[in-house]
């Protein structure tokens, strides 16, 4: 396998810091024992998890007013992958790659698919794009696509769906995740009612190609960029279409695509009751669809989207199998930190979760004990769980400590020697 980090720079880095971490395992294990908890067991399942990375995330991204782009930028998909490649090596909680067609379409697939495994990585959902009109494309998504008033333009969109499940089945992917824009910005503009039957009937189509063993998630989004009104805006509405379209359609659940101060965690266990979780897009929000870093804002929104996560691992929820994803966008920092960090993050609120007194805690709502059902939850939000992830790490051949790892091995230097400067201009990504 690849590797993307010297080898010699990571035993070094690792080697500087496993004495203490030996030490802090040690120490919390025996805190945790008491608790009635096995160290190991919770570790073993952290070392287990992983969430994909979003090909478009190692790009730096932007807002609608700038970019300012890092060096040493990825070129192309090979490119991302050697970046996505430098996150699992480091983090091994990133085995897949999450690719978005049409920014990420080569003419061969075999070559992409080789240089994935080449670096130990597979590949998660496909994402289509009818938000942004590609290069020569006939019609224009301006006015929308899935949803669109004009026939042809709706059946373009549907023909990109399944070019993409086409590409997804040569790289070993097994789902479709699709996000459209279409809306308006004007009351009147649009009849809510024709524009979802329109996207339902477009939706069929894209369905009607999805191969046995392959799932679609369908994400809603509240606004942008539309502004008045969003044909899938929100959990009741994407839970219409899983229902309309059938038992391989799922909801996916972005963390910064609802109101301010939604309650998502509930919106998880709804889906969840009612076995139509796909998956998520991790990422953090302060205003809106910010896609700040998964777990910098607020971290015990994720701890408590987790609880419900692993409430329905541990009952074995029937139909319960959502994909877990990051859906960023660095416009400050280095891509490849950020996405180690939030991969760390969201293992991190994931082995927080698994320390919930459950048995207690169930007694506690039995009992209408508020305040002790609060503390239960925030006992297990309040442990210190580094030594852990970091013990997973080591022991599965990634780092320590990942960022400073990483800071050591001067990969950015080195690919900013290879990769041109890209000028800046241009918007963001959403
Ligand atoms: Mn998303």
């Amino acid at each position: 396998m690849t590797e993307m980090i010297s080898t010699s720079v990571l035993n070094a880095e690792n080697a500087s810091r496993e004495p203490e971490l030996k030490r802090d395992y040690d120490s919390l294990g025996e805190r945790l024992s008491g608790r009635g908890i096995d160290i190991d067991a919770i570790k073993n399942k952290v070392a287990a998890y992983g969430v994909a990375v979003p090909s478009w995330g190692v790009g730096t991204g932007g807002t609608r007013f700038a970019r300012f782009p890092g060096p040493g930028e990825p070129r192309n998909i090979f490119d991302k992958l050697e970046d996505c490649g430098v996150i699992q090596q480091l983090t091994r909680a990133t085995p897949t790659v999450s690719l978005h067609i049409p920014w990420d379409k080569v003419a061969d697939l075999r070559a992409l698919k080789e240089k994935a495994t080449s670096l130990g990585l597979g590949f998660d959902a496909m994402n289509s794009n009818t938000f942004s009109d590609a290069p020569g494309q006939a019609h224009s998504y301006k006015f929308g696509s899935l949803s669109h008033t004009d026939a042809a333009t709706r059946r373009q969109a549907v023909e990109h769906n399944l070019d993409c499940i086409e590409i997804g089945k040569a790289l070993g992917s097994k789902a479709l995740t699709v996000w459209i824009g279409d809306g308006s910005n004007f009351p009147g503009q649009s009849s809510f009612t024709r524009a979802f039957e329109r996207y339902l009937d477009s939706m069929k189509a894209v369905y009607a190609a999805l191969p046995d063993d392959w799932r679609v998630f369908t994400e809603h989004k509240m606004y942008e960029p539309a502004f008045y009104s969003t044909v899938v805006q929100d959990w009741g509405t994407n839970y219409l279409i899983a229902q309309e379209l059938g038992p391989k359609a799922f909801c996916l659940v972005d963390l910064g695509h609802h109101a301010p101060n939604v309650n998502i965690e509930m919106i998880v266990a709804r889906l969840i009751q009612f076995r139509k979780l796909g998956g998520f897009h991790f990422n953090d929000s302060k205003y809106g669809d910010d896609d700040l870093d998964t777990g910098s804002i607020d971290p015990y929104r994720l701890f408590l989207v987790f609880n419900e996560l692993v409430d329905a691992e541990t009952r074995a929820a029937e139909g319960f199998k959502p994909a877990h994803m990051l859906d960023q966008s660095h416009n400050v920092t280095d891509p490849i930190e950020s996405l180690m960090t939030s991969a760390m993050e969201v293992s991190r609120a994931y082995a927080q979760a698994l320390l919930v007194d459950r048995r207690a805690l169930e007694a506690y709502q039995q009992d209408n004990d508020a305040l002790m059902a609060s503390e239960t939850l925030k006992a297990a939000f309040r442990t210190d769980v580094e030594p852990i992830l970091a013990m997973a790490r080591l022991e599965s051949g990634g780092a320590i400590a990942p960022v400073a790892t990483y800071r050591a091995g001067g990969y950015r230097a080195r690919v900013a020697s290879e990769r041109p400067a890209v000028s800046g201009g241009g918007g963001g990504i959403v």
